[in-house]
């Protein structure tokens, strides 16, 4: 990688449902964090059918894809929920795909966190563990579906101020 060229970007990392019932979520960290990139968001997410849909929209014709929602979703793992992640930092896209290797967990680098811990089920589905966005265009707009402005400890993309009449929020009791 050319130091010259770097860019600072932001990319969407999930750790998928794989990822949290085999308690891997600290080791996924622990290997970013050899990217040298810094965390500016996370929260953990129970993914709904719609956020789904909207995120792998892409891929709506292929033939894995309701198997590929069900997975996001936790339905094959029992575990209804994924850690997202926005990471931001010098060439933080490509940095962060590498490190997570192939779409392919067979095909994925031994050492890369796919390689190391994902598996193809007999299904045929790829569980492998990350989500990691594939380029600026795609990391902007998976960073606007999986967070809001506010939960984003740096200012990311323009925002506009909006007053909603009639607004309904949990509160503590
Ligand atoms: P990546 O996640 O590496 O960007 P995409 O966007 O092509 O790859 O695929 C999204 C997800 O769909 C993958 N992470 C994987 O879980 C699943 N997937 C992709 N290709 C296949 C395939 N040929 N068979 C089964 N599942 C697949």
């Amino acid at each position: 990688m050319s130091k010259g060229k770097e860019k600072v970007q932001s990319t969407l990392v999930v750790v998928k449902p794989d990822g949290l019932k085999k308690s891997l979520t600290g080791n996924i960290i622990t290997k970013l964090s050899e990217a040298r990139l810094i965390i500016i968001a996370a929260r953990v997410v129970k993914v709904s059918n719609e956020l789904a849909t909207e995120h792998y929209k892409q891929l709506k014709d292929k033939p894995f894809f309701p198997e590929l929602i069900s997975y996001i979703q936790g339905k094959h793992h029992n575990c209804e929920r994924v850690m997202a992640l926005v990471y931001q930092g010098p060439n933080a896209i490509e940095h962060v795909r590498s490190i997570a290797g192939s779409t392919n967990p067979e095909e994925a680098d031994p050492t890369s966190i796919r390689g190391a811990y994902g598996r193809i089920t007999t299904k045929g589905v790829y569980e492998n563990v990350i989500h990691a966005s594939s380029d600026e265009k795609e990391s902007e707009r998976e960073i606007k579906l999986w967070f809001k402005p506010e939960e984003i400890v740096v200012p990311l993309y323009p925002t506009l101020n909006t007053t909603k009449k009639t607004v309904h929020v949990l509160e503590w009791a």
